[in-house]
């Protein structure tokens, strides 16, 4: 399907590829200010998260080195990966997305460039073997940091203090994400994710604006769609473009209203036009997964089948159905069909009928009826209760202790959202004073994959040491703060 169109949106996307900008930058504080003996460790800090690639300028003291030097450099997004090791490690995610290297430099003095290209504010050197003949000194070192957002573009924010460090905070998040395509996180796993995507875009209206990258990354999507015609959850750019064998219900649906956004956002009618019947495809695709009887989607218990969030306990029938019809209604604003909008109506009724307990005001989920928040956020934002009934419902979770939680920026953001949709935007506001500001009081210098205030050593991979810190679906405090979105 949409084979005839691939290699032109592939040449689209190709022609879209930004140039990236440079920048030097150096440690502004823990240089060393004497030789170095074996077992020593510093730490450079470079005073703000950067992407880019490391240069050492190394010589030695004392006799002529007659030993290599021996040394693990170790780039970290934040303090606490400063001393965490990999021992006893056994997640499911490669340990191989752990920035950290071992050299050994034969010569002294040399330069040593590492070719990887790094996420990082501190490094840590530890030097692991030198001989007693001689010391290491670190002469310089430097970061040619790269991003293909423009911080020229940026506005200054007229807020209080608090929600200008959330605001500057969430810009760097996305600055660091904004490569060569709008990556998911600059130290793991660096790909196209088109839930992350759809955020980043939408934050990038009202920042960086950066439109030719979101179209790029649409193109790229449609270009990576299977035979079938379904688009995959994330794509790789090297060595050469290709598609994930990983799907998801609710990040293939995801591409219809990314393209609605870009599409209110530029007016460009011709890359609407181009890729609308890829994006109405994936609803005909999504269709198989419900119940032609019931409308009510089936569940199921394969992990990832649909995304919504990272708390692994978390039941996403009921969330997926909402997607559906929130994505729906996305279509049909690009596109009038009759069909589609009756559908899209029996899709909710089959949620409040089977799904929703209208004494209690919540949703419930799966076969198990569990209740959880994002079971009524989806049901807000798709707009299957409204008004004053949504207001009760998302009144109605906060005071129920059991209700499955929320463990990322990405379904925090969307619960702001739904507060914003029922109109408790002195809520959403003090949501994201509460949540985002709280990592910027643990230090944050970019948001993170994963911030669950009552557990925050939580990571869904089996440690947090690949836990991703500057991680894109997070940056949008900045569209709440920018957009007028929280305005009354
Ligand atoms: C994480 C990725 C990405 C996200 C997926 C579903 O592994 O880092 O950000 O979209 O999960």
């Amino acid at each position: 399907m949409f084979e005839d169109k691939k290699a032109v949106w592939l040449r689209k996307a190709d022609s879209l590829k930004p140039a990236l900008h440079l920048e030097t930058v150096q440690p502004v504080s823990g240089m060393p200010d004497h030789a170095l003996a074996e077992s020593e460790s510093i730490v450079l800090d470079f005073g703000n998260h950067y992407v880019g690639r490391l240069t050492l300028k190394l010589e030695s003291e004392g006799s002529h080195p007659d030993a290599p030097a021996w040394l693990q450099i170790k780039f970290c997004e934040n303090t606490r990966e400063l001393d965490e090791t990999l021992e006893g490690y056994h997640g499911w995610i490669s340990k191989g997305w752990v920035q950290q290297e071992q050299v050994h430099i034969d010569v002294l003095p040399s330069e040593l460039k590492l070719p990887r290209r790094f996420a990082f504010r501190y490094v840590r050197i530890d030097v692991l073997a030198l001989s007693s003949k001689f010391r290491l000194v670190i002469r310089d070192a430097f970061a040619e940091a790269v991003s293909s957002a423009d911080d020229g573009c940026i506005l200054p924010l007229n807020s209080d203090t608090q929600e200008a460090d959330i605001d500057r905070v969430a810009l760097r998040t996305l600055h660091s994400c904004m490569q060569e395509v709008f990556e998911d996180g600059p130290k793991r796993d660096r790909r196209l994710w088109l839930g992350d995507l759809r955020l980043q875009a939408l934050t990038n209206s009202v920042t960086y604006r950066n439109f030719d990258l979101v179209k790029r990354c649409l193109y790229l999507f449609a270009a990576v769609a299977d035979e079938n015609g379904r688009l995959p959850a994330c794509l790789f750019t090297e060595p050469q473009v290709e598609g994930d064998d990983t799907y998801m219900f609710d990040y293939s649906l995801f591409f219809i209203p990314t393209l609605l956004d870009y599409v209110l956002a530029t007016g460009d009618q011709e890359t609407k036009e181009d890729l609308l019947p890829l994006a109405m495809h994936q609803l005909r695709l999504a269709d198989a997964q419900f119940d032609p009887e019931t409308q009510l989607i089936r569940d199921s218990d394969q992990l990832g089948w649909c995304f919504v969030d990272w708390n692994l306990h978390l039941n996403k029938q009921l969330c997926a159905q909402a997607i559906w019809i929130y994505c729906a209604q996305a279509a049909l604003q690009m596109h009038d069909d009759p069909a589609l909008s009756t559908l899209m109506e029996a899709r909710k009724k089959a949620a409040l009928r089977f799904c929703y307990d209208s004494e209690k005001h919540l949703f419930f989920s799966g076969s198990s009826r569990q209740i959880s928040w994002a079971s009524q956020v989806w049901a807000v934002l798709a707009g299957i209760v409204e008004n004053e009934e949504a207001a009760k419902c998302l009144n109605a979770v906060s005071a129920c202790p059991e209700a499955v939680c929320m463990v990322t920026p990405y379904m925090m953001h969307h619960y702001a959202e739904a507060l914003c949709r029922t109109g408790n935007k002195q809520e959403a506001r003090r949501v994201i004073r509460e949540y985002w500001g709280s990592m910027v009081c643990h230090g944050a210098d970019t948001f993170w994959e994963l911030y669950n205030p009552q557990n925050p050593d939580e990571s869904p991979y089996g440690s947090p040491v690949v836990n991703s810190y500057c991680h894109a679906w997070s940056c949008t405090p900045s569209w709440f703060l920018r957009s007028g979105i929280l305005e009354e």
